[in-house]
């Protein structure tokens, strides 16, 4: 039977600890939120660190710290974002591989934030998609907008198939400058792709949450939930946590007849080594 890869992503960079105690910003709070997660259905993780004052950080020994974690209390693709906030340089994203996640996020361009503004520009995604080949990470081409999905196609033009030999993207909709969180955008988006992607999921940014889960599932793709994406479990019912936004799309998973994949599967969809 066919399954469903959920990717969690708990924290982000964007979202305050003090307006929403439930982020999960403390390890401690992250390793308790992945193990839930799991539980419900989710196969792989995307990690966002904040420090001491829960601010976002790109710091190693806490990313290394974190990525043992979760290794220890989870089977989870553990997947460290390369993003950061809007504030990171360059050179500290790219030193995010020396954690040596199984999985990184790699974004495929340049795109208005917001009122910031999320650089990726050329030379930063070639450099981080060869170290990331040298370091064995796989790496998730994250799509903000359907530009992006034209320079997936350039990256592998002139750098050949990732580590693992898989070609895995997910699509990031409805940020305020990228492509709207639509079942249309979406269409657009999938028929774009390269073929020599092997797997795609969606994610959708707020209010979109929900119409792009369905479109997604509807259409055969993987899915991303997570507070970094999505605060509202329903309109005025803010979220309690992330296992609840995992369970409900293991949930539609389910009913469409393509449950949740296992943490095993999500390492074999992304071409990585069983532990
Ligand atoms: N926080 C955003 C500026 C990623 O994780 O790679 C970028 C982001 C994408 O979240
Ligand atoms: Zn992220």
């Amino acid at each position: 039977m066919a399954t469903t890869l959920i990717t969690v992503a708990p924290t982000g960079a964007e979202v305050s600890k003090e307006e929403w105690p439930q982020l999960p910003t403390r390890l401690e709070e992250l390793l308790a939120e992945a193990k839930a997660c799991q539980a419900a259905g989710a196969g792989m993780i995307h990690v966002h660190i904040r420090d001491a004052h829960h601010q976002p950080t790109l710091d190693l020994g806490l990313l290394r710290e974190t990525v043992a974690g979760l290794r220890a209390e989870t089977d989870l693709v553990v997947q460290l974002s390369t993003g950061g906030s809007v504030h990171d340089p360059l050179d500290a994203r790219l030193a995010v591989l020396d954690a040596a996640p199984d999985s990184c996020s790699l974004t495929c361009g340049t795109v208005n934030f917001g009122d910031d503004v999320f650089l990726n520009p050329w030379p930063f995604m070639v450099e981080l998609y060869e170290k990331a080949r040298d370091a064995k990470v796989v790496p998730e081409f994250e799509l903000f907008d359907l530009g992006h999905v034209a320079s997936l196609r350039r990256l592998l033009d002139r750098c050949g198939l990732p580590w693992g030999e898989q070609v895995h993207v997910d699509f990031v909709m409805g940020v305020p400058g990228g492509m709207p969180g639509t079942p249309q955008a979406l269409v657009a988006g999938v028929q774009a792709l390269p073929p020599e992607v092997t797997s795609w999921s969606a994610t959708g940014i707020g209010r979109t949450h929900l119409p792009v889960l369905a479109a997604a599932l509807a259409m055969g793709g993987h899915v991303r939930v997570g507070m970094e994406d999505n605060l509202s479990y329903a309109k005025g019912r803010p979220v309690t946590g992330n296992a609840e936004l995992v369970e409900r799309a293991a949930r539609l998973a389910v009913e469409m007849q393509r449950p949740p994949m296992t943490p095993r599967g999500a390492r074999d969809l992304l071409g990585l080594p069983r532990p």
